[in-house]
């Protein structure tokens, strides 16, 4: 593996401030959200961005439909995401609005720049726009009824003066990147479509609006406001100090930058996997490694969406099942780069399954087991046993994870780890120790069983910490153990005989009590 790189970087779009949250925004930034912590724990230096993109004529539109201002609006939907993200645990580094100074500088360097050099250029422009998606449309490329050929509703036409930037001209030299760079676009389905879209012919892209003021305005042109999804891009430069004076603003820019890893929802594709790289190009800027683009969360046929009214509160389902089933659900469920769909049932089911009757029975048992046969005290293992079972899969499962983590594969991680809870379970029965237990020259056996489960138990308590937020630190609480549980390394963690015996252990509440589906979904009611 890469083990000499030490850095690594990873953005998730930023939001747009005027959607109500959903857990199909907690979805991607959950997932990055495992990655980081993953890749901190492994000792990569490790920058974490997300925030919120606040400007547009569609957010204008809406502050002023509510007799508010554009700014008075965002602060409000910032102060609502920063404690949902504060509750899921979501480890960003930097969290930037694209309404911060710091911000709309940079905009405005990056527009002069590429303005100076002829990269963009003043036109009329006329065509069509779809205020909901910020998105302009010739007139060819509309839907069904002259509709927005992506989200279907109602698009008004535009005519304007406006500046233009030269998309047309990199078009060959994108292709020729994307060629030469397989894993640039992932997956591989999403690929193909990029570059048939790019083949298909680009045409010069309007990048300013005259009609509203919701937006940075152009520096040499101030009638004009930078088109939202080019301020929104730049926020992934902005925030490491791209162009800053302050040379500890820009070190981050040239340790971090090029990123890592661009996590982006499956619409937003063309944004990142052609507008962003050109913008890159143009400025002279190498390239986003990956840029990865996942499905949804679906809910009855559709995207989970505010205007589809069909969105799933994050808040209620933490209220109603607590974090980590949360996390747990989202990271476990969804096939990374697919569609998953929602249902509370399916929720309700892995809570049930996976955690409380694979992981949380597991820690129960044993812990009971201990207290009845050790006094409540870890016991040394024989020094002669031979039984390298548990210690052989662990040691083949730490790679496994690893190597599903750096391809963005975050269930079948997951499902790894699950390998060691679901052996566990096997490993008791096979030993059946309260047979071993009735018979005193069996006792190193007994205290050797005992001993695997525990640090079995003690790694699978490690391993989850990327993904879950209070669970590894309950179960190592239940093990006895003090300290941050996450106060280790990645190859330790796989490590075997790292719990020290003599240890007493802490019995506590179960992990994740089961649910009782009908109870808590009621009848028929499932999905
Ligand atoms: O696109 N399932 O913002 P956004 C999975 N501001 N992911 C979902 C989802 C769902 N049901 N609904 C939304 C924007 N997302 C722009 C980004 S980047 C320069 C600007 C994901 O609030 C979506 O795919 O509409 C996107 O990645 C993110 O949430 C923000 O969506």
């Amino acid at each position: 593996m890469s083990g000499e790189r030490t850095t690594y970087y990873i953005t998730t779009p930023i939001y747009y401030a005027d959607s109500d949250l959903h857990i199909g925004h907690a979805y991607c930034t959950v997932a990055a959200d495992a990655l980081a912590r993953f890749n901190r724990l492994r000792g990569r230096r490790t920058f974490f961005l997300t925030g919120t993109d606040e400007h547009g004529q569609k957010i204008e539109e809406k502050a002023r439909s509510l007799g508010k201002e554009p700014l008075a609006l965002v602060d409000e939907v910032v102060a609502r995401i920063l404690p949902l993200w504060e509750r899921l645990g979501i480890s960003y580094d930097d969290f930037i609005r694209t309404t911060e100074p710091r911000h709309e500088a940079v905009v405005q360097a990056v527009f002069k720049r590429l303005h100076d050099q002829g990269d963009i250029y003043k036109a009329q422009y006329e065509g069509w726009y779809c205020t909901p998606c910020e998105t302009f449309w010739l007139e060819r490329q509309l839907g069904p009824e002259g509709r927005c050929p992506d989200c279907g509703r109602e698009v008004r036409l535009l005519k304007e003066e406006s500046y233009f930037f030269r998309l047309s001209k990199y078009q060959d030299r994108l292709l020729e990147y994307i060629d030469r760079n397989p894993d640039f676009i992932q997956p591989p389905g999403r690929r193909n479509e990029m570059v048939s879209f790019v083949r298909q012919g680009l045409e010069d892209l309007c990048v300013t609006r005259t009609t509203f003021d919701w937006g940075v305005p152009v520096p040499f042109d101030p009638d004009h406001v930078v088109y939202v999804w080019i301020d929104a891009l730049t926020n992934y430069i902005s925030a490491l100090g791209y162009l800053s004076d302050d040379p500890g603003k820009r070190e981050l820019f040239e340790t971090f930058w090029p990123a890592d890893v661009h996590l982006v929802g499956k619409e937003i594709m063309r944004f990142h996997a052609v507008i962003w790289p050109i913008l890159l190009m143009a400025l002279g800027l190498p390239l986003p490694k990956r840029v990865y683009g996942h499905g949804w969360l679906v809910l009855d046929g559709g995207k989970m969406s505010k205007s589809k009214g069909n969105i799933i509160d994050p808040h209620l389902l933490m209220d109603k099942y607590g974090v980590d089933a949360v996390r747990y659900f989202l990271l476990r469920e969804i096939p990374f780069g697919a569609d998953g769909r929602y249902s509370e049932a399916s929720l309700v089911e892995r809570v049930n399954v996976d955690l409380a009757n694979d992981l949380g029975n597991l820690l129960n048992r044993t812990l009971t087991m201990v207290e009845k046969y050790c006094g409540g005290v870890v016991p040394a293992p024989s020094p002669e046993a031979d039984d390298r079972s548990l210690e052989g899969l662990l040691a083949d499962v730490g790679p496994r994870v690893a190597r599903a983590m750096d391809d963005l594969q975050i269930p079948p991680a997951l499902e790894t780890i699950w390998e060691l809870v679901d052996l566990g379970n096997r490993y008791i029965e096979e030993n059946a120790p309260w047979n071993l237990a009735r018979d005193p020259a069996k006792r190193d056996r007994l205290d050797t069983v005992l001993y695997n489960l525990l640090e079995a138990l003690r790694a699978v308590a490690q391993l989850l910490i990327p993904f879950l937020r209070e669970t590894p630190g309950r179960i190592w609480a239940q093990l006895g153990l003090g300290g941050d549980p996450a106060e280790v390394r990645w190859d330790e963690i796989t490590g075997w005989g790292r719990l020290p015996p003599g240890t007493r252990v802490a019995k506590g509440q179960p992990l994740f009590p089961r649910i009782d589906p009908e109870a808590a979904l009621g009848r028929g009611e499932g999905e």
